[in-house]
Formats: C-alpha cells, structure tokens, sequence
C-alpha cells in the first residue's frame, strides 16, 4: 500500500530513499530545486551526473525521463533527476509532467526505493500553473502501481501546498 503525503518545506531537508530533482536536459545544474540540490548535496551529484553525460546521456535527458545518482550529503540515497516540460499556454500537453512522475517513480522502484519525495515540477523557472501541475501530479503518482509505500511531495510555499491538499483527501 502506497500513502501519499505533503509537507510544506524544503526538499534538501528531507529524509527519503529518494529524492526527485526537478532538473534540465543538461543535469549540470541549474536554479531553484535544482540548485539547491547541488549545493546542499554537494559535489558528488555533479560528478555522477557528469559520468551520466559521458555515457548513457550524451545528448542530455530528455523531457519527461528519469535518471538516479546518489545523494551525496543529502539525508537520500539517492537522487532522481527528472526534466519537466516549460509551460507553452493553456495548449501545452500534460503528458510530458505525467511522465516525469511516472518514470521517476519507474527509477525509485528499480532502487528498491520505498519513500520518495518529489518537488513540484515544472512550476518554478518552466512556469506551469500550479493548479493544473498539482492535480497532473496527484492523479499521476495515485494511479501507478508502484513498490514504493509513502510518496510526499514537499511544496515550497502556503499556495503550492493548498494546490496540492486539494487533491489529496
Ligand atoms: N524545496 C522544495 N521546493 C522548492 C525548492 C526547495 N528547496 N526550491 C524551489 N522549489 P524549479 P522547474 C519549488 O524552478 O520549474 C532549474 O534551473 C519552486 O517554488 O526548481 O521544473 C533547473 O535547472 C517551484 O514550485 O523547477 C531547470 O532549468 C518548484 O519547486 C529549471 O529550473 C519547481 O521550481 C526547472 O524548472
């Protein structure tokens, strides 16, 4: 059975098997979580994510995948790295921001991973509505079976939290 929790706070204080990072094609850093996770994780995400582009992902990860390094420093084991989709207008496919729940959740069961925390994707530097990615992101995680027993999304602030409790019960 998977329980489904929120937190308000800050992702890189978490204690999880996993944590997502809400990164870019690069996975060579960036602002937001993902700069947060770098810093507070320290050097030895870079570098695995470095050997990752070396090798499997030359040409970047692509939107809507998922690729784990360890954590470093983090209280994790490992790190989920993910690239959401930019908002593009009220026309813009949610399939993509779908996929980065389902694929990062993929990677945290091959982990063996059995709590995971995500950010919420795409809605800081990319820009997708909170309201919308929040329910895109609940009714994802809530319909995949999964090994993984408590996924916790750890919103930043008041309005991305009550974005959220209004999907989960
Ligand atoms: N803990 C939890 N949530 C956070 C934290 C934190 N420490 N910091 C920010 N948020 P963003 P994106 C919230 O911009 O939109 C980076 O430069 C934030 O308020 O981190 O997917 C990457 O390298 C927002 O609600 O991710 C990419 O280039 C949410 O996390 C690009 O930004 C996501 O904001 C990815 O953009």
């Amino acid at each position: 059975m998977t329980t489904l929790h929120l937190v308000l706070g800050d992702i890189t204080r978490q204690r999880a098997d996993a944590i997502v990072n809400a990164a870019n094609s690069s996975l060579l850093g960036g602002g937001g979580v993902d700069g947060a996770i770098h810093r507070r994780g320290g050097p030895a995400i870079l570098e695995a994510c470095r050997a990752l582009r070396a090798s499997s992902y030359g040409g970047g990860l692509p939107t809507g995948h998922a690729v784990a390094t360890p954590a470093g420093r983090l209280d994790a084991l490992w790190v989920i790295h993910t690239v959401g989709p930019v908002w593009q207008g009220p026309d813009s496919d949610p399939d993509p921001l779908a996929s980065c729940y389902r694929a990062s959740l993929r990677v945290a069961d091959d982990l063996g991973a059995r709590t995971i925390a995500f950010p919420a994707i795409s809605t800081g530097v990319y820009r997708w509505p909170m309201a919308d990615a929040a329910r895109i992101a609940v009714e994802t995680v809530r319909t995949l079976p999964t090994e993984v027993e408590e996924i916790r999304f750890v919103l930043f602030d008041e309005t991305a939290y009550e974005a959220f409790a209004r999907h989960v019960d």
